[in-house]
């Protein structure tokens, strides 16, 4: 039987060049004749997306549990399609995953366990690249932006329930990146961390947190 595709998060504080990032290592799967497929999180094209939209554009109000369950939805709908490609061989890159969901509500007071608790068994990233990056340095990149969780506090926040999360995962599956750097370094470093994935996994794909 032919190997699954790798499943590869980029996972990141705002302005690290999580989009960056991916745009480039698509790039460079391509020209390496890797299939690869890109989803971003949020999907703002779907019907759920479309209400996440309006939400971080502070156009609507949602309680904080109401749209920490639209984020984990919005996985929900579209994980069969990524099992889908997996199983067919495709590498598939997510910009933002799971992780961001329970990082964000956490970080608004949430319990860390109620947030994890609808993330459970969604397919489980191979690897996972954290971009760390200080929230001095993004202040460099323009600063944050108009959408609601673009403060400075919020991020810092972001930041340190992004360190818990990281803390259960052993370093094969969780690698934190340096995104302070130029944009070519981060890449090499990408690259570094995903080549061993780009002839697929004969290992079945895993499920988030199960236990
Ligand atoms: N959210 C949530 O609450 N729950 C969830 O489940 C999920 C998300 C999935 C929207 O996310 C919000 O949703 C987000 C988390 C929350 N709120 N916040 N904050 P989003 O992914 O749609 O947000 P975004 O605006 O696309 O991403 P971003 O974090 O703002 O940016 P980025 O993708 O990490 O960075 P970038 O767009 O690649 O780069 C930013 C700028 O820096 C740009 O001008 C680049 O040219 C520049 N850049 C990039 N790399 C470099 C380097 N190395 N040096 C210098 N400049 C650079
Ligand atoms: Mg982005």
């Amino acid at each position: 039987m032919s190997n699954r595709g790798a499943f590869i998060a980029i996972e990141g504080l705002d302005r690290s060049g999580k989009t960056t990032q991916v745009a480039t290592l698509q790039a460079r799967l391509e020209s390496e004749g890797i299939p690869v497929k890109l989803f971003k999180f949020p999907d703002r094209t779907t019907a759920i997306g479309i209400m996440i939209d309006s939400y971080l554009r502070s156009q609507s109000e949602l309680d904080d549990r109401a749209i920490h369950l639209l984020f984990s939805a919005n996985r929900w709908e579209l994980a069969g399609a990524i099992e889908q490609l997996l199983a067919e061989g495709t590498t598939v890159v997510c910009d933002r995953y799971a992780f961001s969901g329970v990082a964000f509500s956490t970080a608004k007071g949430l319990s860390f366990e109620w947030c994890r608790s609808p993330e459970v068994s969604l397919p489980a990233p191979d690897v996972t690249l954290f971009l760390d990056i200080s929230p001095e340095k993004a202040r460099e990149r323009g600063g944050y932006g108009d959408e609601r969780y673009e403060k400075e506090e919020m991020q810092r926040k972001v930041r340190d329930v992004f360190r818990q999360i990281s803390t259960e995962f052993d370093e094969a599956r969780w690698v934190t990146l340096d995104a302070g750097r130029r944009r070519e370094d981060v890449a090499a470093d990408v690259w570094n961390c995903v080549q061993p994935f780009t002839s697929g996994l004969a290992s079945p794909l895993q499920r988030l947190w199960n236990k």
